[in-house]
């Protein structure tokens, strides 16, 4: 996959591609990243790409002509366009999987009050925000979406990495999990996992995985289709809860 960001801050971005599991990615060359300056491509003499917006009020807004070129310099056949901005779908994992199938992506990055709408309308695939609060600019919404769409590229995980991805906990949180010690200050790890019992664990972990996202995140369990087993245990576990 090719990434290209297009952004006023890219030495900021820069770091990404040599962070651990993203920098693996790149010198494998499974992910290509790319930083475009959108201010070199103004065509204004004092390099300005921002102005007043119509209509009065206060902030600048991003002018078009720099975003567009800046665009066309990137831009090819299979390239899909997303503008980062609390305007547009919420990013969830459904989302990371479908953009993690594209050949191009190019992340658009605002800064100031945003870019001029009619770049929005007209040469944006897809808006795209990371959640309900305002940053100061587009650059950690594009890094969240790089991080999260380059650990799901072919050959970025390891098998062992990827495995959780593929198992019946999809879409579920995690089961709690435990390292050594055994003991610490009083607090010991569930004596099960030291059982050797791989059967039994294994359900432990469906069970605590179930009542996790129960008790922590229903609107998840809501939103997912659970087999007739599922829900079985799902009633235990609200017995007993006493819910
Ligand atoms: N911004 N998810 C304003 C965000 C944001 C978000 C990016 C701030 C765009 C113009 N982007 N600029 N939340 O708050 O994606």
């Amino acid at each position: 996959m090719k990434i290209d960001v297009l952004t006023l801050f890219p030495e900021f971005l820069s770091n990404l591609s040599t962070w651990s599991i993203i920098g693996r990615a790149v010198d494998a060359k499974i992910l290509t990243l790319d930083y475009i300056n959108i201010r070199d491509y103004s065509r204004n003499k004092h390099k300005k790409v921002d102005d007043y917006s119509y209509g009065g009020g206060p902030g600048m807004v991003m002018t078009p002509q720099p975003i567009v070129d800046a665009i066309n310099s990137v831009k090819e056949d299979n390239s899909w366009i997303i503008y980062l901005s609390p305007q547009g779908k919420r990013l969830d994992q459904n989302i990371v999987n479908r953009l993690s199938k594209k050949e191009h992506l190019i992340l658009v990055c605002g800064h100031y009050e945003g870019i001029d709408n009619r770049v929005v309308e007209h040469y944006i695939d897809e808006e795209i925000s990371i959640g309900d609060y305002v940053l100061t600019g587009g650059e950690i919404p594009a890094m969240v979406l790089i991080d999260s769409v380059s650990r799901l590229l072919p050959g970025v995980l390891t098998s062992e990495e990827s495995f959780s991805e593929e198992s019946h906990y999809k879409g579920l949180l995690e089961y709690p999990q435990y390292t050594r010690p055994y003991d610490y200050e009083g607090y010991k790890v569930p004596d099960l996992l030291l059982s050797g019992n791989h059967k039994e664990i294994e359900k432990w972990r469906h069970y605590q995985a179930l009542k996790t996202t129960f008790l922590k995140r229903p609107d998840i369990l809501e939103n997912l289709e659970l087999s007739k087993e599922d829900m079985e245990i799902l009633e235990t576990i609200k017995k007993e809860l006493n819910k």
